[in-house]
């Protein structure tokens, strides 16, 4: 689980308050950038969803060329820009307009599923007040809160168990299963630990876990729907353990996926090790959004930019926002014992645009081209990062260690 529309209010207000604007380098940047406007019905739908770190709303293909810089050259450019993508020239892949793949649509939600009383919960789960209303005072964006040994243990508590979790319900994932069947596996397996699955009740999100296929870049409620072969799916497990959170998602291959379905996960994994490989103590948060960016674009995949890592800890969201594309935001520095989440979300085109379900929740694809993600949880330590998520010995494997195993030369051929 990630986004969470409350942890980046504070650093837009500190930034626009400071003249600090964002410096964006993206070499496929096509949307403009443009005020916050709170009268914008998108900001709205956030702000009513309160889901998704939402950066800023996106103008859609339609409205380019009506609105800012229309008259500019650089308006001109963008209306190119944007019939490359509708005509399938140019520099996107175009995989996601030959496939003969259904895209998804909504199904049918269960009731929300209910905890013992006897497990603590966070504060929001009550359902009667917004998760982001729990901080008192807008804090700036480097202001980042260091773990105390005590918080730091029951971190690594929250994040073994998120892990544990996670580990079951990606092993039970099979051809025919409903994301819901998902979702009753990750909520019995987080209360039978005494943990409070966060997700639930969290901005109003009604379900345990959060289940992405295909082109759901992220926060896909589970529901009816069935995996069918040749999927992919991101199970995205947050679980709240004596007072806070540990947070980590995964994705799964469902049955025969295509070449490029598999390079697009594994190119993912890529760039959260490699993000991770660079955490140490006195490294640049904005460091993180190049080394993701850099690798996913020499694969020819977009990085999503509108859904962020996060601060974590006793806040399932909080500073600092973690870019996954390359930024000079002013989000400080890593110190021993800040907590954070890294989870990139990669599209399988250069177009990164996306739209919202009128779920206020699903985030897909414009293009419906498809989108994957990994997550962990980390704790800055003396000698570099501690990964609280990772995986143990009895772990759902990776597709490219199973594959590997079976390609193995056998004995015999030797
Ligand atoms: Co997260």
């Amino acid at each position: 689980m990630r986004g969470g529309y409350n942890s980046v209010q504070p650093s837009f207000v500190a930034s626009e308050t400071l003249g600090l604007r964002p410096v964006l380098r993206g070499a496929f940047r096509t949307a403009p950038r443009r005020p916050r406007s709170a009268a914008s019905p998108v900001y709205q739908l956030a702000a009513a969803a309160g889901g998704g770190q939402r950066r800023q709303e996106r103008p859609s293909p339609s409205s380019y060329g009506k609105g800012a810089g229309a008259s500019s050259k650089k308006g001109k450019d963008e209306k190119k820009t944007v019939q490359q993508f509708t005509r399938g020239q140019g520099f996107a892949k175009t995989a996601s307009t030959k496939s003969t793949r259904t895209l998804l649509r909504p199904g049918v939600q269960s009731p929300p599923r209910t905890v013992p009383s006897h497990i603590p919960r966070p504060k929001y789960a009550a359902g009667d007040i917004p998760a982001r209303s729990q901080r008192l005072l807008p804090r700036m964006p480097w202001d980042i809160e260091v773990k105390t040994p005590e918080q730091i243990e029951r971190m690594r508590k929250a994040g073994r168990i998120a892990r544990e979790v996670l580990d079951a319900a990606c092993k039970a994932v099979h051809v025919g299963m409903t994301t819901d069947e998902i979702d009753a596996i990750v909520h019995e397996e987080t209360i039978r630990r005494n943990a409070y699955p966060s997700p639930l009740h969290y901005n109003g999100f009604p379900k345990s876990c959060c289940t992405s296929i295909n082109e759901v870049i992220c926060h896909g409620i589970p529901d009816s729907t069935r995996l069918r072969d040749g999927d992919i799916i991101n199970i995205d497990v947050t679980c709240y353990v004596e007072g806070v959170h540990g947070d980590c998602s995964e994705m799964v291959l469902v049955g025969n996926v295509d070449k490029r379905g598999r390079e697009l996960v594994r190119v993912t994994f890529e760039c959260l090790e490699k993000a991770i490989s660079i955490c140490s103590p006195g490294a640049e948060y904005s460091m993180i959004g190049a080394v993701i960016e850099d690798h996913a674009t020499q694969h020819g995949f977009g990085v999503a930019r509108d859904f962020f890592g996060h601060g974590i800890g006793e806040e399932f969201h909080d500073n600092p926002n973690i870019l996954h594309f390359r930024n000079r935001e002013p989000y400080g520095r890593m110190k021993v014992g800040h907590t954070f989440t890294i989870e990139p979300m990669l599209h399988e085109t250069m177009n990164t645009r996306y739209r919202v379900w009128s779920d206020g929740w699903t985030a897909v694809t414009e293009d419906g081209g498809r989108s994957a993600q990994y997550e962990h949880t980390l704790l800055i330590v003396e000698d570099g990062v501690e990964i609280l998520t990772r995986k143990t010995s009895d772990s759902f494997p990776y597709f490219w260690e199973t594959e590997a195993a079976a390609d193995a030369p056998r004995e015999s051929d030797s």
